[in-house]
């Protein structure tokens, strides 16, 4: 090896060890917000979902003459909540019905007789195919309405449904609130105190009855 040979080496070496200066690539951050989901819940008080929403009218005993029960959907555990994020913005309604249709009733949980909950007669059975009597009436207008997380929202245009009782094939479907076009486009609310009550015809056998409904909120 001769002298310029070892020379080469050393500088061959030195460049390897020199790091080389890049140019920084640049990360164009991006982030899509979409419009959010019209939507209703069952709420506790911190918001939280209620996994099992439940509802109980009062109790009765077994009498001879056709009874009332009462009972109060939304409570302070059991909050009714409506989340429009900018989903309907020409305004949206919540509705209350039978979840298994217009043909359902109080089912006896002891096997035994049933009772109707829209039978347009009340106690009696009146001109529906069930042959049994009972209807039930929702009260929204003694609810309370008030807006939900949403910081400096209102509830303008927005309206408690008024008390209807369910007739079978004539009122399926009870209004408990409605957004008018007018409201808010991004808005949260919540409702309690509405009013449910149901006739129970004389001499319903003692036992536990059952029947579920289904809240629901559509655009309009
Ligand atoms: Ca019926
Ligand atoms: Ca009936």
């Amino acid at each position: 090896m001769n002298f310029f040979s070892k020379i080469l080496k050393v500088i061959i070496v030195i460049l390897l060890l020199i790091p080389i200066a890049k140019a920084v690539p640049n990360v164009s951050f991006t982030q899509q917000i979409n419009a959010g989901i019209l939507s209703v819940d069952v709420v506790g008080g911190s918001f939280n979902s209620v996994a099992t929403p439940s509802f109980s009218l009062s109790p009765l005993s077994l009498s001879i003459v056709c009874q009332t029960a009462t009972g109060t959907l939304g409570t302070p555990t059991q909050k009714i909540y409506v989340q429009n994020p900018g989903q309907a913005n020409y305004g949206w309604v919540v509705n209350i019905s039978a979840t298994n249709g217009n043909t359902s009733a109080w089912v006896n949980q002891s096997a035994g007789a049933n009772y109707d909950y829209n039978d347009g007669s009340g106690c009696a059975d009146g001109p529906d195919a069930d042959s049994i009597g009972g209807q039930m009436t929702i009260n929204p207008s003694t609810g309370a309405l008030t807006t939900g997380q949403c910081t400096g929202c209102t509830t303008t245009g927005v309206t408690l449904g008024s008390s209807a009782p369910f007739v079978q094939g004539t009122t399926d479907s009870i209004t408990i609130l409605t957004g008018s076009a007018g409201s808010e486009d991004i808005a949260d609310y919540l409702i309690t105190g509405i009013g449910v009550s149901q006739s129970v015809p004389a001499s319903q056998p003692v036992a536990n009855y059952k029947m579920d409904l289904t809240i629901t909120v559509i655009s309009l």
